[in-house]
């Protein structure tokens, strides 16, 4: 039986850069979770006969939500639920499931990078029927109906058991406990060269993978070790815990400092990677060489072609506007389209969808491609893997090999964590303020070229974006870009990306530090850092 409950908005339930991520406390009042699932449902109705996807990173709190998503789900008329075996789907899973089923969307629960456990953070993100995370007007409108909500619906029924793969029936719904692994896995195999992958593994190419006790370990496992062949124990931290094991499952240089210090020691296996708590991003270190995320995405769009996937060639590039102009330079060689978006990976769903991008990628440790509709950090490992296995080349050869050719974009961001959030809109708006006055201005050996704020126009379906980050470009290429993060849930984190360009022929192998020493200080005359946040170093250099 549907039953009615009665319930009050809550202030705040507007989805940030990648869904709704509060802590897990917040969740938990009543009614809280509830209002914001039937907001999704009210935004976007199901039509007749819909399949609504459901899984999540395994972290805590996801259980009972799922729980609650399938009851509601009943009530709101779908017809079928999919969800993971133990609730698990990585984010490209689910995304990939969504597709392959032909579901209305999907539900995913993950407060992806943010560290997880009752005193930890907690997220709902909705992903539409390409698989892609809901765009601006849906978030929009789901953020709407939340302000107005009076009521959500269930029906009476007992918890399903996630345990067990099967099938089961709550009122006239059908739900399906899905294997969450083997569809992603199978896909995977379909799209890069396993035998060439394999002949590496079994010439002795070694590799350390990451999971972070996160959700890609069940996958690594099954995709590294079982059927590539990776030795066991190639795959560490690969049991998903509620609380990540206590790490905050980030895959950066602070947070996966062990596999880092692994990749430079004497003891380094040939190729290192790790992935986040949902299974988005990815991390990664040859022996001896850290690959920033936005070479990675260059250097994969340059070597695409290797992967059987691929073989045709690309049909664009598409980066967010904070990551470097590194991909650029190889679409600008190939004479491919290269698309600058805001950052948030929900901006590149139209465009892989009107097929005018293949690889899409962002400084956040983002990459991914049209297979599926959201950023896939086993699928950059992968992709890795057989470009290296093609060209029978290490990591730091193919980066040196890519920076003679290309030249090399220097880079670094500096994260400024949990500052007041009053004091960030006020240095963001001081910023702005000044844009007409930077160009021409000197700091230090570098004189701005143009300052502004960037607003993006989709060009497929004319939707604007506005306020997306204060860049400020110097003569010769060099970059600034200031940006309040949309995924913190504390405060306000400040971001402060720095690029500098250096041609072919210039220093190419030079401490990042030593090259972006001057826009650093520069960074902090511009926009005042020290003044409105009382720091002088940043949390995070990543
Ligand atoms: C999310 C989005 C990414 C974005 C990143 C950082 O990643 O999906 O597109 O680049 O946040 O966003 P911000 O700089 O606003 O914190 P994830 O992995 O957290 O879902």
């Amino acid at each position: 039986m549907i039953r009615t409950i009665p319930t009050h908005p809550f202030d705040g339930q507007k989805p940030g850069t990648s869904g709704l991520r509060k802590p897990v406390k917040v969740f938990q009042q009543p009614n809280y979770t509830e209002n914001f699932i039937q907001a999704v449902f009210d935004a976007v109705p199901p039509p007749g006969g819909a399949t609504l996807v459901i899984g999540g990173d395994g972290r805590f709190y996801n259980r009972p939500v799922i729980q609650q998503a399938i009851r509601m789900a009943a009530a709101n008329g779908y017809a079928r639920v999919l969800v993971g075996q133990g609730g698990i789907l990585s984010t490209p899973a689910a995304s990939h499931v969504i597709r392959k089923y032909g579901a209305a969307g999907g539900l995913i629960l993950s407060a992806s990078h943010n560290p997880g456990g009752p005193d930890a953070d907690f997220g709902i993100k909705y992903n539409i029927a390409n698989g892609g995370p809901a765009p601006e007007s849906v978030t929009e409108a789901i953020h709407a109906r939340t302000q107005t909500i009076d009521r959500w619906l269930t029906m009476d029924a007992p918890d399903i058991d996630l345990d067990t793969q099967g099938t089961a029936q709550v009122g006239a719904m059908r739900v399906e406990v899905i294997d969450p692994v083997a569809d992603y896995a199978a896909l995977m195999e379909s799209l890069f060269d396993f035998p060439a992958i394999r002949a590496a593994v079994a010439g002795g190419f070694t590799m350390a993978f990451d999971a972070m006790h996160a959700v890609t370990g069940p996958y690594a496992q099954a995709i590294l070790e079982d059927r590539l062949g990776f030795p066991r124990g190639t795959v560490r931290n690969g049991v998903p815990l509620e609380d990540f094991g206590g790490y905050h499952p980030d895959p950066n240089l602070v947070h996966a400092k062990a596999l880092y210090d692994l990749m430079m020691g004497p003891d380094a296996p040939d190729f290192g990677a790790a992935s986040d708590g949902d299974g988005d991003r990815n991390l990664i270190i040859g022996r001896g060489r850290f690959i920033t995320p936005s070479d990675s995405l260059a250097m994969l769009a340059a070597n695409a072609t290797y992967a059987p996937g691929y073989a045709q060639g690309l049909k664009g590039i598409a980066r967010s506007m904070p990551t470097s102009a590194a991909a650029d330079r190889v679409a600008a060689e190939w004479g491919l389209p290269c698309h600058e978006t805001p950052t948030g990976w929900k901006f590149f769903g139209t465009l892989l969808d009107a097929g005018m991008a293949t690889i899409c990628g962002e400084e956040s440790a983002g990459t991914g491609s049209d297979h599926v509709r959201e950023k896939d950090g086993l699928w950059a490992v992968l992709l890795w893997l057989n470009v290296l296995a093609a060209r029978r080349i290490s990591v730091d050869a193919l980066a040196r090999d890519h920076w003679a050719r290309f030249g090399r974009n220097y880079y670094a961001r500096h994260d400024y964590e949990a500052i007041d959030t009053t004091a960030a809109n006020r240095l963001m708006a001081e910023l702005e303020q000044r844009l007409d006055t930077l160009p021409g201005t000197a700091f230090g050996p570098l004189r701005v070229a143009a300052a502004d704020s960037f607003s993006y126009t989709d060009p497929v379906d004319h939707a604007v974006s506005r306020n997306q980050g204060i860049r400020v470009l110097f003569d010769g290429g060099s970059r600034i870009v200031f940006r309040l993060s949309g995924t913190g849930t504390q405060g306000a984190t400040l971001r402060v990306y720095l690029e500098r360009f250096e041609p072919a022929d210039g220093a190419l192998d030079t401490d990042t530090a030593i090259m972006l020493a001057d826009l650093a200080t520069a960074a902090d005359a511009i926009a005042g850092i020290a003044r409105h946040t009382g720091r002088t170093a940043p949390d995070v250099v990543t």
